[in-house]
């Protein structure tokens, strides 16, 4: 297991010799935020962001996340030149040296709260999700959009356009679109040496009536049986999938890990509270619903040699930073996992 933490670039408030000083951190995920979604990442900006991570002492360990084209997503003639770009930046990542590139299917929206900042009794905030609260929501109604975790930068009239294509694509649609999409990546991926990771939907059910397809063990083995390569694997996310109480985590991390196909480790804890009601909670098992111990046992029991990273954090020690990835109990999580992984491997 590698350990890792997810860096937002320079615009993120977390210092890299920040994260160097986490016991037991090796690297980061990054990212380029500022190419638009669907064009081609250069080579010269990818090795100047994985130069400046190994100036800080820390290691490039993957991409979280290259975005995927909505007309990849929607199956539209247009998708081929999106899917070329995609293949190429992949090439390109490959050629640096990067192993691991998580990606997700999720129709317009990223991962979705219904509030950022969640008060629990010990002072520190959350993130939480009601379902209530989401459908009352009309997402082409507000003004402004402001959802968390926005990665496109649409305006409304292109949200408008977007929902209307997305009412004629149904979940059969969407399998169809990613396997024609991993069959074009994946045998690209395996040539230049790097594994692909798609990331559970977030959180692992249909919103704003758009399809959403990824977030039970069946559905992510059918991801892995599109396309039978180790090249097309899983980022594992414990706190995605653990929002669906009927998902039983450490026995995902046995079947998938003992195929070899988990390439990325998200841990992270959840409380849920309700039907399609949950918070986000600080790592340690007496925090949340998910047993962690468990989950990093099976992790631990399949030889798990990929990259691992604590997921979302509580605001706490009144730090201000991007939601969900402020440095204080992020350092927490790690040190935690960092414990629990020490203790299942001398047990
Ligand atoms: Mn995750």
């Amino acid at each position: 297991m590698k350990l890792c933490f997810r860096w937002y670039g320079e615009q993120d408030p977390v210092a890299l010799q920040h994260i160097r000083q986490v016991p037991g951190v090796q690297g980061v995920v990054g990212a380029l935020f500022d190419i638009p979604v669907g064009q081609v990442w250069p080579q010269e900006p990818i090795a100047s962001m994985r130069r400046r991570i190994e100036d800080a002492g820390l290691k490039l360990m993957g991409i979280e996340s290259v975005p995927v084209h909505e007309d990849i997503k929607l199956g539209r003639p247009t998708r081929e030149v999106y899917l070329d770009n995609f293949c190429r930046t992949i090439q390109n990542l490959g050629s640096q040296g990067i192993s691991v590139v998580c990606y997700n299917f999720m129709p317009i929206f990223d991962w979705l709260r219904t509030d950022l900042a969640t008060p629990l009794p010990d002072g520190s905030t959350c993130l939480s999700y009601d379902h209530a609260d989401v459908i009352k929501i009309d997402p082409l109604s507000l003004g402004k959009i402001n959802l968390p975790a926005w990665v496109g930068d649409f305006s409304q009239a292109r949200l408008k356009e977007l929902f209307a294509a997305y009412a004629l694509v149904d979940e059969a649609r969407i399998w169809d679109n990613l396997a024609y999409f991993l069959e074009q990546v994946v045998p690209v991926a395996e040539q230049s040496g790097v594994k692909l990771g798609i990331h559970p939907d977030d959180p692992p059910w249909p919103i704003f009536g758009l399809p959403r397809i990824i977030g039970n063990e069946k559905s992510l083995q059918r991801v892995i049986d599109l396309v039978d390569s180790p090249a097309n694997g899983l980022s594992l996310c414990s706190g995605s999938l653990g929002a669906d109480p009927a998902n039983d985590i450490p026995s995902m991390v046995r079947r998938f890990g003992l195929q070899g196909r988990i390439h990325f480790a998200h841990l992270r804890n959840v409380r849920v509270t309700g039907e399609r009601r949950f918070y986000e909670t600080a790592h340690p098992s007496s925090e949340g619903g998910l047993d962690m111990y468990e989950i990093i046992k099976a992790y631990h029991q399949v030889g798990f040699n990929g990259i691992m990273r604590p997921d979302h954090g509580r605001a706490i020690w009144g730090e201000k930073g991007i939601v969900g990835y402020g440095l204080y109990d992020r350092s927490l999580g790690a040190a935690y996992l960092m414990g629990l992984w020490e203790a299942v491997s001398r047990g």
